[in-house]
């Protein structure tokens, strides 16, 4: 029986290992069918947290200045891994304090230097305490891309390193739910970064990877023309609601007579009572 074991074992190390072989060709095959050609990105996050440095490790140069106080949008082109890669640097918006309006218009001003418009946004966290104050930021300053912004963002995670032992998944669900808010927004698609490696490195290939399948899922672009559009048309359309609400109040002076005659008439009889009684007591 021994004799049977080894052969028995053999043959199910190359069927396993057949299986793998498979899976790596699909995978690879699937990799290939979503490359582009050329790859815009937007990267977006408060002040401070290595927006420009991930700029950088992305660029694979030192393109993007990394100042304390950017008030203006970058952007820089490349070429990467055979693709033509465009990345916008965005000032940051404040943490704590409100967002002056020219920052924030110079934040929506970043997904329209790349036309006809980004194929993901980075959202660039660094790993450490997320707290309940970072997610509303976060929800307020995304969301004036729209809705639709957050089917094209990849949160991308600076400052791993101070991880050490502890996996990104441990990280995620020991940081709970207002970290974990932001990554089932964006459908839980995110990437570490190591900012302290620069040039050469399978990281930056991955990244890219990450954003040609996002793009294949979500089936296109974010478009800032036609979220702009959408937005117009919606407003136009509460608008209209608003202006009708009078006209069909109107339309029925009987509802009217009843809702503006009857109930004041009611209440103040009420309250003639009710201070009667107040008075009564008091006497
Ligand atoms: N150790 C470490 N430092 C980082 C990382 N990312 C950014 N930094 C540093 O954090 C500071 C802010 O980075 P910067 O890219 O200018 O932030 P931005 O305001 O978001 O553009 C700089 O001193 C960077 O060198 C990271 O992943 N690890
Ligand atoms: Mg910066």
């Amino acid at each position: 029986m021994d004799t049977n074991r080894p052969a028995h074992t053999e043959a199910g190390d190359s069927t396993a290992a057949d299986e793998e072989a498979k899976k790596a060709a699909a995978a690879a095959a699937a990799k290939l069918a979503n490359r582009l050609p050329e790859l815009r990105l937007v990267v977006l996050g408060w002040r401070w947290p290595g927006k420009s440095l991930t700029g950088n490790t992305i660029i694979g140069r030192e393109e993007f200045r990394l100042e304390r106080a950017a008030e203006f949008c970058v952007k820089r082109q490349t070429e990467v891994l055979e693709r033509q890669v465009t990345v916008v640097d965005t000032p940051g918006w404040f943490s704590t304090q409100d967002t002056p309006p020219s920052y924030k218009e110079e934040l929506l001003r970043g997904a329209s230097l790349c036309p006809p418009g980004p194929h993901a946004f980075l959202l660039v966290i660094p790993v450490g305490m997320f707290t309940e104050v970072d997610r509303a930021r976060i929800e307020e300053h995304v969301s004036l891309f729209g809705e639709r912004v957050w089917r094209q963002t990849i949160v991308v995670f600076t400052w791993a390193e101070v991880l050490r032992n502890i996996s990104i998944e441990r990280y995620i669900r020991r940081e709970g739910k207002d970290l974990k808010w932001v990554l089932e927004k964006c459908k839980r698609r995110y990437f570490v970064i190591n900012n302290c490696i620069f040039g050469e490195h399978p990281q930056v290939g991955r990244l890219l990877e990450k954003v040609e399948k996002l793009v294949a899922e979500e089936g296109g672009i974010y478009n800032p023309e036609e979220v702009e559009e959408k937005k117009k048309k919606e407003e136009e359309e509460v608008k209209e609601k608003e202006e009708k609400k009078p006209l069909d109040e109107n339309q029925n002076p009987a509802r009217e007579g009843r809702e503006l005659g009857a109930r004041p008439k009611q209440n103040s009889g009420l309250n003639l009572s009710k201070a009667m009684e107040v008075e009564s007591l008091s006497n």
